[in-house]
């Protein structure tokens, strides 16, 4: 059985990006798949956060992943931070990656802005610390969605760095899983930018906790044009705010954008949003009460984690370990 090793920042509620691109893939993955599934507080830190608020959304985000379906007693549910072979690891790969590999991450560019000098040096060398996530369980399948696709290729570039200069076979090449359809949802205030939980404006989002009342309203307001729907996905190159609408109602729906087109070609954006609300309320609505039930009891959403951590720690010790002992430090 392969083993899946995947992530997500608890640096904010969980968006339907974070779902869709990810979430919904795990929960489907568990079937086949061996899984290591870890909240990422240590990436989430690489931009200021609130201490209070990381603790209680690391607790939301472990509620919000088992309400979602994900089975932390058949696989693996933890938080970075508890096991230290991510971190002891991450510094090796800090010294493997090149100064050049993270200057083409986009991610970086998106995320500093023209305002780089200011940004955290953790921001820059996140992409190693995601490596050594991967590589410290010997992962071999990444499911994520398709903005994280360029740090998979550094993941993979830095372990053959590190078979090559140490001369050893040791770290697996990781193959990415990326979702075939919404691989990337975009913002509902504006569809040339990906929805994102960390972004300023909550209208921009819809996150996995929002009442029905909360997602009709944020969809009423998402941004579109005042053209009707056309007969096919194609027609609507040009229009991002409604490629992304219909993109997300395939999604959900589970049929083909062209099958979402089929039922509303000639509807104006009224009709398809109320549409659109329905199918999202109907994935979204059952996930946000199940996680408000597990938020009343936080003791076993802790116990969950530490358990988890305890597994991670016992596949991920012996690795780490044994590149330290390859790398040459004494041990
Ligand atoms: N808009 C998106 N569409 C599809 N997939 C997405 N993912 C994130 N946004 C979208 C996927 O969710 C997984 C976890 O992401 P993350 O929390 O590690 O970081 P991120 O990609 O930076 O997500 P956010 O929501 O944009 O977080 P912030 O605002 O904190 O940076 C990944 O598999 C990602 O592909």
């Amino acid at each position: 059985m392969q083993r899946i090793f995947s992530g997500i920042q608890p640096s904010g509620i969980p968006q339907l990006g974070n779902y869709l691109g990810a979430i919904r893939n795990w929960v489907n993955l568990q079937a086949d798949h061996e899984c290591v599934f870890c909240l990422v507080d240590m990436h989430a830190i690489t931009v200021w956060q609130d201490p209070q608020k990381l603790h209680e959304q690391t607790l939301a985000q472990t509620a919000i992943l088992l309400a979602s379906g994900i089975d932390a007693q058949k696989h693996i549910l933890f938080n970075q931070s508890a096991v230290s072979a991510h971190a002891r690891l991450a510094w090796i790969f800090n010294c493997v990656s090149r100064l050049g590999w993270l200057n083409r991450m986009t991610q970086f560019k998106d995320k500093a802005g023209k305002d780089r000098e200011n940004h955290s040096s953790g921001l820059y060398v996140y992409p190693n610390l995601m490596a050594a996530d991967i590589m410290a369980y010997k992962a071999t399948r990444v499911p994520v969605g398709e903005d994280q696709k360029q740090h998979l290729e550094l993941a993979n570039d830095i372990a053959q760095k590190f078979n090559h200069d140490y001369g050893v076979e040791f770290f697996p090449q990781v193959e990415a899983l990326i979702p075939p359809a919404a691989a990337r949802v975009m913002s509902l205030r504006d569809g040339t930018r990906k929805m994102s939980k960390s972004d300023p404006s909550a209208q921009s989002r819809i996150e996995m906790t929002d009442d029905a009342d909360t997602i009709a309203l944020k969809i009423r307001r998402a941004k579109t044009d005042s053209e009707v729907l056309p007969d096919t996905f194609d027609a609507l190159e040009g229009r991002p705010e409604a490629r992304n609408l219909v993109t997300i109602y395939a999604a959900l729906a589970d049929i083909s954008v062209n099958d979402v087109l089929a039922r509303h070609q000639g509807e104006g954006f009224g009709p398809f949003k109320q549409a659109l609300s329905d199918v999202v309320i109907s994935a979204i609505d059952p996930i946000a009460k199940e996680t408000q039930r597990l938020l009343q009891d936080k003791a076993h959403l802790v116990s969950v984690l530490r358990s988890g951590a305890e597994r991670a720690q016992a596949i991920a010790e012996p690795v780490v370990t044994e590149a330290e002992k390859i790398v040459g430090f004494v041990k």
